[in-house]
């Protein structure tokens, strides 16, 4: 079977596509990967062409042998439906977990992601964490998501309380709250440290000035998270424009009757 044929390329190509209308991905803005299922990268196996061996710039023994559709570093989510094949690759990672590989795309050269190593970190919390649910990591750069990081307190707490109270569904969508990296440069080992720490409580994590990342267990559930997040950012933006104070708002009793409703744990730290 051909990559392009499946479903998980077909989704992964869809879900660029979504990111690329919703306007999160200027020029070479944002990337995403995919943990490939063991039955899907088995009856891709004709159509692979294994490469040199590539440090990864961080260790993910946690994920020795697994495969991932990754888009490419410098590749613009605008083009990737119109040549995937020169946008994305699929990369193998090493029985040690240092090292990649590319086996299928980027046809004209190139290399996987810039934020590699923030994707394979989080892969490997979330894959533990979620007793290997969790396939789908998703960088955005969500326009009203990085405008608060300049106008509210880069504090897990004010985030989560400010995204839950602005849509009533974000409590019930992201439960655990939203956690958020202070500025850092993009693009190493730091700051991928620092943002798979988060993984750990977390679903979604701001990188202040910069954007956003979301994980999840399909193409839509991770789609939707980023979308519902970057909504509710939208909503205090122009809350914010029109009055820097709410008049009335969601409160922590309200909060604690939608989780006995839709039986959602919320955590207290963030209710008080
Ligand atoms: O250019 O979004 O964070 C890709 C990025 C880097
Ligand atoms: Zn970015």
């Amino acid at each position: 079977m051909k990559v392009l044929d499946t479903g998980f390329a077909k989704g992964f190509i869809r879900m660029a596509d979504d990111g690329w209308i919703k306007g999160w991905h200027e020029r070479n803005g944002g990337n995403l990967s995919y943990r490939i299922k063991n039955t899907e990268i088995e009856a891709v196996e004709d159509d692979l062409c294994p490469g040199e061996w590539h440090e990864i710039g961080t260790d993910v023994p946690g994920l020795a042998g697994e495969f991932f559709f990754v888009t490419g570093s410098g590749k613009f989510f605008r083009n990737v439906s119109i040549d995937p094949e020169d946008s994305l690759c699929i990369i193998e990672i090493d029985d040690s977990g240092k090292k990649y590989r590319i086996v299928w795309g980027l046809k004209n050269g190139g290399r996987p992601t810039s934020e590699l190593p923030s994707h394979l970190m989080n892969h490997e919390v979330k894959k533990r964490v979620s007793g290997g649910k969790h396939r789908v990591i998703y960088h955005a750069h969500t326009t009203n998501i990085i405008a608060l990081t300049f106008v509210l307190p880069l504090d897990d707490k004010v985030f989560t309380r400010e995204l839950w109270e602005m849509a009533t569904e974000c409590p019930v969508v992201f439960p655990q709250g939203v956690g958020v990296v202070p500025w850092m440069v993009p693009g190493g080992k730091e700051i991928a440290v620092a943002t798979s720490k988060l993984m750990e409580k977390y679903d979604l994590a701001i990188w202040a000035h910069h954007g956003t990342f979301a994980s999840g267990e399909d193409f839509d559930l991770t789609f939707g998270l980023m979308h519902t997040a970057e909504k509710s950012a939208e909503i205090l933006v122009k809350t914010l424009s029109m009055s820097p104070k709410k008049l009335q708002t969601i409160t922590s009793d309200n909060f604690r009757d939608l989780a006995k409703a839709f039986n959602v744990s919320l955590s207290e730290e963030f209710l008080n």
